[in-house]
């Protein structure tokens, strides 16, 4: 019975929800402060608190065991300027305008956003590291920002300057570990009197996966398991057939896996790393790099593998790579941790970790994100709550990342402004009690970016706790117009390989998803949204 996605009833569930949790934390004594980490393409599958096949991230866990995790939540687009614009806004990429990465797509900074309401209520904000939005931001006390996407090794940070005018500044070292150390240090410094309101926007672990040196050599002796649609043939799939994100065919020997030596042709893309990741780095840095990269890179051209071979042995040189990345991460965050901790700061802060969407890490045989499926729709979350938010263990209500400025607003006792369309989550972090009253069952989703890089065509959907209605449209880079819909059992089907539209079994399952879609359009004024 799919009744409740009716717009009018979510809406009064929702603002009654809101303005009892206000009143219940603004009731507290001590203001609440908020830290934000996020990084950027960390997937759930490497996160130990989720999935202990690849990585051990104990200081993430840790977050979660003095709180909760996430079992179902989700971004509204899977792609880092639009995420990071709905997390601000608490609204939908088509509200906020931030629909795609393109300049184009520009974000206005003039908007309402959540850290300007919470620097107007008097909390002292900051942010440090990858923002990914035009213009210069606003709503913050401090920033200190990564341009675009930021560099791993001796990466560029942007900020103001005491005479009206930015400066750009080269750090030296791993971007991190800068990060980290920017964050602590403002921390230090901040106005003490005021709560604060800390985002902490990591670089890593996005695309390409440049370990710290101190990392280098972790993971080489770890064989990871295959997925096991790692062979996917895409078989009715159309969006996912002409996607361009394959390990075995896109992902490139010298940019993406560092194997500059010998290799026999260099590609634009490999260009990017030989004349521009690599160049970056200091020579001790490089030559750290070489020690490992340099003698596989030999054997591999020696050895001239192909098909399956070939395919594994990139599969390989990415996991590890991406392993060495979130392993740097973790311990950064536990050295963030570690200054809360010794500064008492722990039981009035609220501490959640994130990433700005999921990542494909060889399932269906692809990295990268952007689609509706899953993997790269899910994100990981995580929250270490304050005192007064008891709640422990999981929280298996869908939520997505246009509830981040609601909630956050919330735990401030600020009230939320109606035209968020995100929720607060305070209503589930509140004690281990069943949660009455949380009608939400059904998210939006859409991804606009194409014609555009790794070729996923354009699509919106409805997702719900066991199915997912996808309607892809649009052209794609190579001109070619297509229109179609996707249909899943995700119980039957968790990996999402099974297209049951128009199968005749599920006819009124298919015609509940759409009105369920339409009213979830309605719902959130996106009828006209493309
Ligand atoms: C870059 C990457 C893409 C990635 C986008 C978006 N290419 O363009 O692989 O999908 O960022 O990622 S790269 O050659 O520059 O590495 S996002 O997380 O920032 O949205
Ligand atoms: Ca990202």
């Amino acid at each position: 019975n799919f009744g409740s996605w009716e717009g009018d009833k979510q809406v009064l569930t929702i603002l009654g929800l809101v303005s009892s949790a206000a009143s219940m934390v603004a009731q507290g004594h001590k203001p609440l402060n908020i830290v934000y980490i996020m990084s950027d393409d960390h997937s759930y599958q490497f996160v130990s608190a989720y999935d202990k096949r690849y990585v051990s991230t104990p200081n993430i866990d840790a977050l979660a065991k003095h709180g909760v995790r996430f079992t179902e939540s989700f971004v509204a687009n899977s792609l880092s300027g639009p995420s990071r614009a709905c997390m601000l806004t608490g609204k939908h990429s088509h509200m906020n305008g931030k629909t795609n990465n393109e300049h184009a797509h520009q974000f206005n900074q003039d908007q309402q956003t959540m850290p300007k309401i919470l620097r107007a209520n008097g909390y002292q904000t900051a942010l440090i590291g990858k923002l990914h939005l035009e213009g210069i931001p606003q709503g913050f006390d401090y920033w200190n920002m990564l341009p675009g996407q930021g560099d791993y090794y001796n990466p560029l940070f942007v900020t103001p300057n005491n005479k009206g005018g930015i400066d750009t500044i080269q750090h030296r070292g791993y971007v991190t570990n800068i990060v980290t150390d920017m964050s602590i240090d403002w921390l230090e410094h901040r106005d003490k009197t005021k709560p604060f309101a800390l985002f902490v926007h990591h670089k890593a672990a996005h695309r390409i996966w440049m370990p710290d040196t101190v990392d280098v050599n972790k993971y080489e002796d770890k064989t990871f398991p295959l997925p096991k649609t790692f062979y996917d043939d895409y078989k009715g799939r159309i969006a996912a057939e002409d996607a361009e994100m394959r390990i075995n065919r896109d992902m490139d020997l010298v940019y993406d896996l560092k194997m500059q030596k010998n290799a026999p042709k260099i590609s634009g893309l490999g260009r990017w790393y030989t004349q521009g990741v690599y160049k970056r780095m200091r020579p001790e840095e490089q030559a750290v790099m070489d020690k490992l990269y340099n003698p596989l890179a030999e054997d591999l051209y020696k050895r001239n593998l192909q098909g399956k071979e070939l395919a594994e042995w990139k599969y390989q040189r990415y996991m590890r790579d991406y392993a060495k990345v979130i392993t740097s991460l973790d311990r950064n965050i536990g050295r963030l941790m570690e200054y809360l901790k010794e500064h008492d700061l722990l039981d009035n802060t609220l501490i959640v970790y994130t990433s700005d969407q999921g990542f494909y890490m060889g399932e269906n045989g692809w990295f990268d994100k952007r689609f509706m499926y899953d993997i790269s729709m899910r994100t990981p979350l995580v929250m270490r709550l304050p005192k007064g938010l008891d709640k422990r263990g999981d929280v298996t209500q869908m939520v997505q990342n246009i509830d981040y400025a609601p909630t956050f607003l919330d735990l401030a006792g600020i009230k939320v402004p109606k035209d968020m369309q995100g929720v607060s989550l305070l209503p589930l972090l509140k004690n281990n009690k069943p949660v009455k009253n949380w009608n939400r069952n059904s998210l939006y989703y859409h991804f606009y970016e194409c014609p555009g890089e790794h070729n996923v065509r354009r699509h919106y959907g409805i997702r719900t706790k066991n199915y997912k209605l996808i309607h892809f449209y649009g052209k794609d880079t190579k001109g070619e117009n297509k229109d179609f819909w996707e249909m899943y059992d995700l119980r039957k089907d968790p990996e999402e390989l099974n297209n049951i539209y128009n199968k005749p079994s599920y006819s009124k399952l298919q015609a509940d998803l759409h009105k369920g879609l339409d009213s979830l359009r309605h719902y959130y004024k996106a009828e006209n949204a493309y």
